[in-house]
């Protein structure tokens, strides 16, 4: 029998398989973020998609009518660039490719910023939106997030490293060109794959960023 591939973010095999090189295990789950914890208010939140749409215009969704999307889950592990890794969450919430295929993107739309309260931000290819496991998440191992998890609204993208999934998002803008979100800006790296160990931005080869 041939030795199995492993392929970036694969949910099998054992921990230490499944941990990204440079990672340690994390029992619980931590609280990391910059800045203060975003009050929800339900009557003024909504969900925006802008930008490069197919037909120009904006998509808009009350937390009432985003509440009514389509529920998937996923099984997914947050790899913070901090070094540590939580293995197994099972994430609830409304996947990126099922808002692609409600807010179409133009053909010309290679990326997206994906944005939260604050200004917070991070960009990734469109492919990294679209993949299978990206999900904009409002629950986790069957509860509703935490204030301080990013409720109401959170985005798991399980194969980039966790900076890349905003708490509190309230929107997604989709781009013809890249741009460098909050961290990325700051010294981490555009991409951000944990299995190439894309921490920071300094490890940029050609082509994988905008100048910085
Ligand atoms: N809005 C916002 N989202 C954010 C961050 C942040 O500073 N602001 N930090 C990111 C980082 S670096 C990590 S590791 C994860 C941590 O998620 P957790 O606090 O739920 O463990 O949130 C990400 N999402
Ligand atoms: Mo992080």
């Amino acid at each position: 029998m041939g030795q199995p591939e492993r392929r970036a973010g694969e949910e099998t095999g054992s921990d230490a398989d499944r941990l990204p090189p440079g990672q340690r295990l994390q029992r619980g789950w931590p609280v990391t973020h910059y800045g203060p914890v975003p009050r929800f208010r339900p009557e003024r939140w909504e969900f925006r998609v802008f930008g490069a749409t197919a037909d120009g215009d904006k998509r808009c969704w009350t937390h009432e009518e985003f509440s009514a999307l389509p529920h998937e889950t996923v099984v997914a592990d947050l790899h913070c660039v901090t070094k540590f890794t939580m293995l197994g969450s099972e994430w609830g919430g409304v996947t990126g490719a099922t808002i692609l295929g409600l807010a179409p993107p133009a053909p010309a739309a290679t990326h997206v910023m994906v944005w939260a309260e604050y200004g917070y931000s991070a960009n990734m290819r469109l492919a990294d939106f679209a993949a299978e496991r990206t999900i904009l998440a409002t629950h986790r191992n069957g509860e509703l997030l935490t204030a301080e998890h990013g409720f109401p609204l959170r985005l798991v993208v399980p194969h980039l490293y966790a900076w890349k999934g905003p708490k509190w998002v309230r929107g997604v803008e989709y781009m013809t060109a890249d741009r460098r979100g909050f961290w990325e800006e700051r010294g981490y790296h555009n991409v951000g794959d944990p299995w190439r160990e894309q921490r920071y931005s300094y490890q940029e080869r050609e082509g994988e960023g905008p100048d910085l």
